[in-house]
């Protein structure tokens, strides 16, 4: 399903966008899951309390379903998503690291609804990897109206990008300029998509979006994914960060360090 010119366009350019892989009945699953979990609905619960369902921001963040309702999982695993990561981020397994779904409102001119151009790396300073890969899927097209993903194409390779911890600046203009002003002139796509498809990017690439100019809620699920080196190092202190709330999510090491790959916290997407 992933070819080596995939690879290579991944490699090359920090993103990639798959032909229409998903089925309805997987797509149908995470709506449903989508629309319990807006209702209260929780299968399991997180070790910690997370203070909030997400939805309190503009653009909401419902993080963790796949650990809190059964059928993300289900479908997730039902899926070709975790084999497609594992071909294009080159590596034997992926776990999931964090997942979210991600809800930008209708249109309202009184509000300001993008998603800041941000590095998903920015957030993962206590990662060991350079290589972890996030899938995007979402529950309907998002025709460019919809305000569907925007990328910095091949901004994976720029050094600047691992601090870029910005999800919900919205002066898209004046991080552009920032970088300008340090000799790299953001190349920005818009990935409309039609339902079914998934994409891809890199950790280290530079996204974010446009707001959704439609009158319906543009809803998707990104996944975010740890290749099979990936474990806990102590956040330098350069990163901005302190860790990441997986760390009081999972079970610990021997020598008492958050364990990246419990299995229960971190279920494994490929080989399955
Ligand atoms: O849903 C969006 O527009 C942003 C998602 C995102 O930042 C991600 O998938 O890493
Ligand atoms: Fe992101």
């Amino acid at each position: 399903m992933v070819g080596p010119e995939d690879i290579a366009h991944y490699r090359a350019h920090g993103w990639w966008l798959s032909p229409p892989v998903l089925s309805d009945d997987v797509l149908d699953t995470l709506a449903f899951g989508i629309e319990r979990y807006r209702l209260g609905e929780r299968d399991r619960h997180l070790a910690v309390d997370l203070g909030g369902d997400g939805e309190t921001e503009v653009v909401a963040q419902l993080d963790y379903l796949s650990l809190q309702i059964n059928e993300f999982l289900d479908a997730l695993l039902s899926s070709p998503v975790g084999e497609m990561a594992a071909a294009l981020a080159e590596t034997e397994s992926v776990r999931i690291f964090h997942d979210q779904v991600v809800i930008k409102p209708p249109f309202d001119p009184n509000r300001s609804a993008k998603v800041g151009w941000h590095s998903d790396r920015a957030y993962w300073s206590s990662c060991s990897s350079q290589s972890m890969i996030t899938a995007w899927i979402p529950l309907e097209d998002v025709p460019e109206e919809k305000g569907p993903l925007a990328v910095w194409d091949a901004s994976h390779t720029w050094p600047e990008t691992e601090t870029l911890h910005s999800f919900g600046d919205q002066d898209l203009q004046t991080i552009e300029a920032r970088f300008a002003d340090k000799g790299h002139t953001p190349q920005v796509l818009t990935l409309p998509m039609t339902r079914g498809q998934v994409s891809f990017h890199h950790c280290r690439l530079v996204h974010g979006g446009y707001p959704n100019k439609s009158s319906e809620d543009r809803i998707a699920y990104a996944i975010h994914m740890q290749d099979d080196v990936n474990h806990y190092v102590p956040p330098a202190a350069a990163s901005g960060r302190t860790g990441h709330i997986n760390d009081l999510l999972c079970r610990k090491t021997a020598d008492n360090k958050p364990d990246y790959a419990d299995p229960e916290t971190f279920p494994q997407l490929w080989p399955v």
